[in-house]
């Protein structure tokens, strides 16, 4: 397969965090993705409050919906299935991570028209630690994107930095968003500190899981739909326990290139773990000993 990236490219995600590929995606992928949405925006129309899969915003109604987000959209469109395990992002996390690489989630942010919410600033990875920091998140617009409407910003080199705490200061509340004053503390000057990830539709925005990022309110009077998919190297494991990790949906965990060898690094400490019986349910070890 001809390379999708350049190595300077491979070199500027590993210095900066982050890639920006305008006009990326073909528009027959566009043409395909934008009608699977429009089908989950026609169905927002019966419903009155968020459902497990769509999250509708105050004010939604069947005459003027405004969703905020399609929740684990592989796991419910055929579409966004093939797009996000075997189309060109799939291509790209693998090109970035050097391999087959792990599914681990995705999502559809509408980011409504007039006033669409703001995404705070925050990292990934503390709402789904992994046993190393390879995991990114591939973003498309489906639809051309300019700087009122909210895009991506993000925070380059950032990803080297701290790690923050995303809960609510002084409180065992998860805030998901860095609070106030670690925010000040960075000093961020949004014209120059920030890379506001814009462009026309089939844009795509890659970003590592430490990167601190987020995004303002739309103001357009144009939604701006972003396309979300996330991924590790296939020897990055989710660590259970935390928040949904490893549980966003019976596709998340898939190995896409290639198969996992099970190889897995813990406190520095290398090993070949188990197979994965998380869909077939596991053995016993009786059973695994008298079958040798
Ligand atoms: O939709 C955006 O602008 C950012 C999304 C994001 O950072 C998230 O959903 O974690």
């Amino acid at each position: 397969m001809a390379a999708l990236l350049s190595p300077e490219q491979i070199e500027s995600y590993v210095d900066n965090g982050y890639l920006h590929l305008p006009a990326f995606v073909d528009e027959r992928w566009l043409a395909d993705l934008g009608s699977a949405s429009d089908e989950f925006v026609e169905q927002s129309r019966s419903l009155t409050a968020s459902s497990r899969s769509i999250d509708i915003e105050p004010g939604h109604t069947a005459e003027a919906p405004r969703l905020r987000r399609l929740s684990s959209p592989v796991d419910h469109h055929q579409t966004f299935r093939s797009f996000t395990l075997e189309g060109p992002v799939a291509d790209l996390a693998m090109e970035l991570l050097g391999g087959p690489v792990r599914y681990h989630h995705s999502k559809l942010n509408y980011k409504w028209a007039s006033g669409g919410e703001e995404v705070k600033w925050h990292q990934d990875i503390q709402f789904w630690p992994h046993t190393d920091f390879s995991p990114l998140t591939i973003g498309v617009y489906l639809d051309d994107v300019d700087a009122e409407m909210g895009p991506m910003g993000v925070v380059p080199g950032s990803h080297r930095g701290p790690l923050f705490d995303l809960y609510e200061p002084g409180t065992n509340q998860w805030a998901g968003a860095m609070n106030s004053l670690d925010v000040s503390r960075l000093g961020l000057d949004s014209g120059t500190d920030v890379a506001w990830l814009d462009g026309p539709a089939g844009s795509v925005t890659v970003h590592n899981c430490a990167m601190v990022h987020g995004s303002q309110p739309n103001m357009s009077d144009r939604p701006r739909p972003l396309l979300l998919q996330t991924y590790s190297a296939v020897d990055s494991f989710p660590i259970a326990g935390i928040g949904a990790n490893g549980a966003t949906g019976p596709t998340s965990g898939v190995v896409l290139g290639g198969a996992s060898t099970q190889q897995v690094t813990v406190a520095g400490r290398a090993m070949t773990g188990a197979p994965d019986w998380s869909r077939k349910g596991a053995p016993t070890i009786f059973g695994s000993q008298q079958a040798r």
